[in-house]
């Protein structure tokens, strides 16, 4: 998109503002600082001669090795140095009462101090690590719906003390219409102590990726920095995200995510190598990277590590390449699948996710989400994730269908519009879903049916054919092409363009292939045991248990109640490529 069609969508992100907040948030007189007990160090300053390795020929220095709170204010204060901290007997009950407000211990948090100080976790090797002396600026962008006020608080306090001064632009909050009053007056009042520290408020709730959106379009730091509000950056934490995305603007750089336990407070470190992930139906998770990548790679434990897809909440992007990559899709609601819409986008359009084990940011991970959707969460999510299998999946978006989200086909559910996206894939000349697989998560197990080859019944023992639209059984032989048949994620029985179906409950029809249509689908499985023993083949969608059965005397399929016992109701697939 031209720069200008860029601003005409940042008008549009823009009118979602409450412009009431809008002049209020302006840079503030400094009335009271939090008072450091000891400077950062002074980072010491690394000439680079000659010939160097590196791209660019300006000077490098150290990355920060302390930070202000690393002697912190109030070495005995609950919480100190992010140890656990313990509720006293009798504020059990308060505890407990207010576990809600946040899903986490929000008693202890309260007790903490909003600049503690936190373990320095960052691997032995960082210490030589260096960056550029002229790195680019960020903007911070935090984005919150009803943040309990100590939690958020650290977070901006731990971004204002460890981040070195020159490199942070601003610190951006966007208060995604929260309820609760401490987040109005109160919290402008507080952080007008803190000159960089702009306020913005959307007059609806839009959910997490709107409100992302309201932030960047107000941004003016060269790289933006999105973090969740409920954080602690540790020591040193910027320098290495951003000097990634200075190597190369199209690189998009996260933080290795740390535990703050939502009971006792404390920072926890994770273990090294770890890279984000997802499994079907488009679930994120972690995974260690094997031994044997580590050797062939001789990786240390601070290089960067390749993700397939990023956890979503904290990552550091060139600004102008965000938009560049029409940011994220504005019709996702609230919560849920951006983190996949966005990885995806990036790893397709040409550009890379990677873990930065130098950087460390700690986060509150909690059971709940402690507020609540505008409508039902796992409505709005699953078509969150609808919309992006329909954009970025391509033939692969049966697996997610096929993986437990058969119904958001049926009920034909209004995943919105989707031109726009459709149009970005197609201007971007991104890659296909299978060149992602192939070559950013080849570990990912996608085959693309469920199984395959021929269809061998047990009591007539032979084969299923089609020949000239016609259904029979037939002597096996995986030579003809009449009796090879895929068992597809969506649960058709396909060969070709041709699906075999139920029609009426009771005859076996063919039909053109079609994913909308609940009576092509067949379950393929044990009726005795839950087990994944494959043999009967039971139509999905009548509520009585129908099975498909070889007519023993006419040779011709039929539909039976299901019954464990019979050898004509079983069938097996030559090939099967999951359990
Ligand atoms: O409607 C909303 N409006 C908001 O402003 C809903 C949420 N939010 C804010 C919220 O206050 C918080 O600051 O958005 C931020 C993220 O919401 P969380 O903390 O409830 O999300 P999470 O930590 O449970 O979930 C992870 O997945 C989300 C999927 O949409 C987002 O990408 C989160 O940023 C992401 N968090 C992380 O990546 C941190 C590590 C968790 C892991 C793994
Ligand atoms: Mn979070």
């Amino acid at each position: 998109k031209s720069d200008k069609e860029h601003l005409k969508d940042n008008d549009k992100i823009l009118n979602l503002l409450d412009r009431r907040y809008l002049n209020k948030s302006d840079p503030a007189i400094v009335k009271h600082q939090v008072q450091p007990t000891m400077k950062a160090a002074v980072p010491q300053r690394v000439e680079i001669k000659g010939n160097s390795s590196s791209a660019r020929k300006s000077s490098m220095h150290l990355v920060m090795q302390v930070d202000m709170t690393q002697s912190p204010r109030d070495s005995d204060a609950v919480g100190q140095f992010g140890l656990a901290a313990v509720v006293p007997k009798d504020k059990q009950e308060e505890m407990l009462r207010r576990w809600n407000e946040g899903h986490f211990n929000v008693y202890l948090s309260e007790q903490i101090p909003v600049d503690r100080a936190i373990p320095d976790t960052r691997p032995q090797t960082c210490l030589e690590s260096l960056v550029h002396d002229d790195l680019p600026t960020t903007s911070v962008i935090f984005c919150f719906v009803d943040e309990v006020w100590s939690t958020l608080l650290r977070s901006v306090h731990s971004v204002l003390n460890r981040s070195p001064p020159h490199l942070l632009k601003e610190i951006i909050l966007v208060d995604d219409f929260s309820s609760k009053d401490y987040l109005k007056d109160n919290l402008d009042i507080y952080m007008s102590q803190f000159p960089k520290v702009r306020i913005i408020r959307l007059k609806e709730r839009q959910g997490l990726i709107r409100a992302r959106l309201a932030g960047a379009a107000i941004a003016t730091g060269k790289v933006l920095t999105f973090l969740d509000s409920h954080i602690e950056c540790n020591v040193g934490w910027l320098e290495p995200l951003l000097e990634r995305v200075y190597t190369d603007r199209r690189k998009v750089a996260c933080p290795v995510i740390e535990v703050i336990s939502d009971k006792d407070m404390s920072y926890v470190l994770v273990d090294n190598f770890q890279r984000g992930i997802f499994k079907w139906p488009l679930v994120f998770g972690w995974s260690t990277l094997s031994e044997e990548v580590i050797k062939r790679d001789k990786m240390k434990d601070s290089d960067p590590i390749r993700c397939p897809v990023m956890a979503g909440g904290l990552f550091s992007i060139d600004r102008q390449y965000f938009y560049e990559l029409g940011t994220y899709d504005p019709g996702l609601d609230v919560w849920g699948g951006e983190n996949m819409e966005i990885s995806f986008k990036i790893w397709m359009c040409g550009g890379e996710i990677e873990i930065i084990p130098c950087s460390r940011v700690g986060h509150i991970f909690r059971s709940e989400n402690p507020y609540k959707f505008p409508k039902n969460k796992q409505k709005t999510v699953e078509r969150n994730l609808a919309r992006v299998a329909e954009v970025w999946l391509d033939e692969y978006k049966e697996q997610f269908y096929g993986h437990g989200y058969h119904h958001l086909l049926d009920k034909s559910i209004d995943v919105g519009n989707l031109t726009d996206q459709i149009q970005l894939r197609q201007k971007l000349k991104c890659k296909s879903f299978r060149w992602y697989l192939e070559n950013v998560y080849p570990e990912m197990d996608a085959p693309l049916v469920r199984a395959q080859g021929l269809i061998f019944n047990l009591g007539a023992r032979k084969c299923l054919a089609l020949e000239k639209g016609v259904l029979s059984f037939d002597v096996c032989d995986l030579s003809k092409q009449s009796q090879l048949f895929n068992h597809t994620w969506m649960r058709h029985l396909q060969q070709q363009q041709s699906c075999i179906g139920v029609r009426e409950r009771e005859s076996v029809v063919l039909e053109p292939c079609d994913i909308t249509k609940p009576n092509l689908r067949w379950l393929h499985k044990s009726l005795i045991l839950s087990s994944d023993l494959v043999d009967h083949l039971i139509v999905e969608h009548l509520p009585k248990r129908t099975c498909l059965e070889a007519g023993a005397q006419t040779g011709c399929l039929i539909l039976s109640v299901c019954d464990p016992g019979s050898q004509f109701q079983k069938w097996q697939f030559t090939h099967y490529y999951t359990q």
